[in-house]
């Protein structure tokens, strides 16, 4: 890190923690919208650590809601936890918690425009990029059944919404549409054509979801949004899954958005930087693992409707996904950060290999979906 920043960046945590006791400061994770720090303070006794995070602006236009979703979220599972659910078992269970920042005990604080935040580091835990194996898998989904349980009771409308139409298919098909409008179609490259014909032949079922919310059949409750390998904290020693990071995105959903993101992440081995797009496929042995461990938890609170609209979640977030690299590539790059020119194509031609590679499963998929939810 350049010095400068080095020097932004202790000011910055300073006002959450003394900036003589402060220890170290380094990069955290593989976000692709906020950034993130890990501080060090030192100390015999109150030796520890800290999350620091810069809040992108253009995309959590309310960070105020934001954080008080944030807040709201952590008082409830704190609650919960005194009477901890039987599925817990002893085990660890962490939630990430908001640190007010020291003079104005303030949830953010502000610095040359930016929203900054610390929250608390679940220590002695890690999470990866790709998952390992089966026990991994299973532990991912424990995690995510754990993390909806905790919050089903918590009333959807007491979240704010703070990021509207996020895994709202048809809404990122419609913007989608509306960039097309504005491109030359002839100056196409090979790959951007065969991409945006991937998108134009799947036009049809982008709305199952929301359809089935305008009938009633499914309906929004408090979600994760973001629950991606990486946002899953497993213990060092034991490599249970002990909590789930990156609450931003925290708000009314459907938990299928949840599902479907976290198949995604956690069932291409490869993941989705994957340089070779031949190595890109769904392990569906991965999905049967991920779906026991957040059935042994969710499976009492999931309608027979939220069942049988598992599979068709676990085929549209990767096309969703897909599109919203896209639709980026088109407009320039605006929304996820990236390393080279046409990073968010080749995320995107990621995700539709995914899609592809789900769609040719579909029917091994649906069994597997029915034979696990029989009797939930
Ligand atoms: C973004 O920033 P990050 O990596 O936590 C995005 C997710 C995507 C993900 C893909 C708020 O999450 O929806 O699934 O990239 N978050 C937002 O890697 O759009
Ligand atoms: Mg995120």
């Amino acid at each position: 890190m350049r010095l400068l920043m080095i020097e932004a960046l202790e000011a910055i945590a300073d006002r959450f923690h003394p900036r003589e006791r402060i220890t170290g400061i380094r990069s955290l994770g593989s976000g692709n919208v906020n950034e993130t720090f890990l501080v060090t303070h030192g100390g015999r006794r109150d030796g520890g650590a800290f999350v620091l995070q810069r809040l992108n602006r253009s995309v959590f236009a309310r960070p105020d809601l934001v954080m008080r979703n944030l807040v709201a979220l952590g008082e409830h599972v704190q609650r919960r936890l005194e009477s901890p659910p039987p599925e817990l078992d002893g085990r660890r269970w962490e939630v990430p918690q908001v640190v007010p920042s020291r003079q104005e005990a303030q949830p953010w604080v502000e610095h040359d425009g930016d929203v900054w935040r610390s929250i608390t580091y679940i220590g002695a835990a890690t999470t990866s990029d790709v998952i390992r194996d089966r026990t991994q898998a299973r532990e991912v989904g424990y995690g995510l059944g754990m993390f909806h349980s905790l919050i089903s009771d918590l009333p959807a409308d007491a979240l704010a919404d703070t990021l509207e139409d996020f895994h709202v298919t048809p809404s990122y098909l419609r913007r989608f549409d509306a960039v097309l409008d504005r491109i030359d179609a002839s100056q196409l490259s090979p790959s951007l054509s065969d991409a945006l014909t991937f998108v134009h032949q799947r036009r049809d079922g982008v709305s199952v979801l929301e359809d089935a919310v305008a009938r009633g059949e499914l309906q929004h409750r408090p979600i994760h949004g973001d629950p991606k390998i990486n946002n899953v904290m497993m213990d060092e020693a034991t490599g249970q899954a002990v909590g789930l990071i990156d609450l931003d995105t925290v708000k009314p959903g459907l938990i299928h958005y949840d599902i479907g993101d976290c198949l995604r992440s956690c069932c291409n081995p490869v993941g989705e930087e994957a340089k070779d797009l031949d190595s890109v496929c769904f392990d569906l042995a991965l999905a049967e693992s991920i779906l026991e461990g957040y059935l042994s938890v969710a499976g009492s609170f999931l309608s027979a409707h939220d069942c049988a609209y598992l599979p068709d979640c676990i085929r549209l977030i990767p096309l969703e996904l897909g599109l919203r690299f896209l639709t980026d590539h088109l407009e320039g790059d605006r929304y996820f950060r990236t390393d080279y020119p046409g990073h968010n194509l080749h995320r995107a031609e990621v995700q539709f290999r995914l899609t592809l590679s789900i769609e040719q499963q579909m029917g091994a998929i649906q069994s597997l979906v029915e034979r696990l939810t029989r009797g939930v």
